[in-house]
């Protein structure tokens, strides 16, 4: 993927920083059912990471007023990139801050921090601090045993400029939902060489809506949702288990304490190849969200996390003119 001339070289979707409203429960979600590692904690934070993971965290929750996102985070190549991050975005005459280390996230080093053109809060880091392997700690494997972060999965109300602003940060694109005339549903996109760091759901945006977490095998999926039936927890399962028709992936999306969605996810596959091609699906093929042919429940088209600005401020948020949900799939006689 060939880069602007002063984009940051992004190497993935790093780290999220979440603000939950009970501790407790947030742990006993996260680290007991879902099986991240705590790598550092005291009494109003926790930082998580997965068994595949080398560095210090891939989630902070923060304990918080508000159920909100602080921040998104991405991980660049070089300390350079840092710079480049600083000044690409200023020049877009955005909210810029330069957070030096020791003064941002705990384990994090020198870092920017923005509000991108769709108004999300960024961070560009290249200086983490490096944690033990733990992907053959079998005995330490709880849970879900999520492996890593795998993407951010945000609402904007301006898909075609989402896509935009990712194209201009290098990002490629894996796939997409398009509407007859090529209206753009939705995106996936990436820097690393899976279907996605970071996708777009149509939506009242700024917001976001949902972390996926990547595990090895299937059977981890279904193993979550047997856990929650299993306590009786059920309430927690939003949508699936299933097979995505978008990035063939086997998924699960739970709600935390808090509504923060997230989304169990594994066996998607390979797009580092320099012609990797996009693929489109028409918002009417009904395999597309779920390959079995599985309503989506509305809760997931509508619902999604608020964002702060970078100083702890709620975003107000802009409505979307298309809405996926009303697509009504036979309508046509397709699907
Ligand atoms: O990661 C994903 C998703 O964005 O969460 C959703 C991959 C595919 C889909 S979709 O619902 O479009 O199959
Ligand atoms: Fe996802
Ligand atoms: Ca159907």
């Amino acid at each position: 993927m060939s880069l602007a001339r002063s984009a940051p070289d992004v190497v993935r979707s790093a780290y999220a920083q979440l603000a939950v409203t009970d501790l407790p429960k947030s742990r006993w979600f996260w680290v007991d059912l879902l099986g991240f590692h705590v790598q550092y904690e005291d009494a109003t934070s926790l930082y998580l990471r997965g068994t595949d993971e080398l560095t210090h965290h891939s989630l902070v929750l923060r304990q918080g007023p508000l159920a909100a996102l602080e921040h998104l985070a991405y991980r660049v190549r070089t300390p350079l990139d840092v710079d480049r991050a600083e000044k690409f975005f200023t020049e877009l005459g955005l909210p810029v801050c330069r957070v030096p280390a020791g003064q941002g996230t705990r384990g994090v080093g020198d870092a920017v921090r923005v509000v991108d053109p769709l108004g999300f809060p960024v961070e560009f880091f290249h200086e983490i601090d490096r944690a033990e392997r733990l992907i053959q700690r079998y005995d330490l494997h709880r849970g879900a045993q999520v492996a890593r972060l795998d993407h951010f999965n945000i609402c904007t109300a301006d898909i075609p400029a989402a896509y935009a602003h990712y194209t201009s940060l290098g990002f490629g694109c894996s796939e997409t939902i398009e509407g007859d005339e090529h209206e753009l549903y939705a995106a996936w996109m990436y820097r690393k060489q899976t279907v996605h760091d970071v996708a777009f759901t149509g939506g009242a945006g700024p917001r976001l809506h949902h972390l996926g977490l990547a595990t090895h095998e299937s059977h981890q999926v279904l193993r979550t949702a047997d856990i929650l039936g299993a306590l009786h927890e059920e309430r927690y399962i939003e949508r699936g288990p299933g097979r995505h028709g978008v990035s063939n992936a086997f998924y699960l999306y739970l709600r935390d304490p808090d509504g923060h969605r997230v989304e169990i996810y594994t066996s998607d596959y390979y797009t580092g190849d320099p012609d990797h091609e996009t693929y489109r699906w028409n918002v009417h093929d009904d395999r597309r969200r779920d390959f079995w042919g599985n309503a989506v429940i509305e809760s997931w088209y509508k619902e999604a996390t608020p964002v702060l600005d970078l100083d702890g401020r709620q975003q107000p948020t802009i409505d979307a003119n298309l809405d996926e949900s009303a697509v009504h799939v036979g309508a046509d006689g397709l699907g």
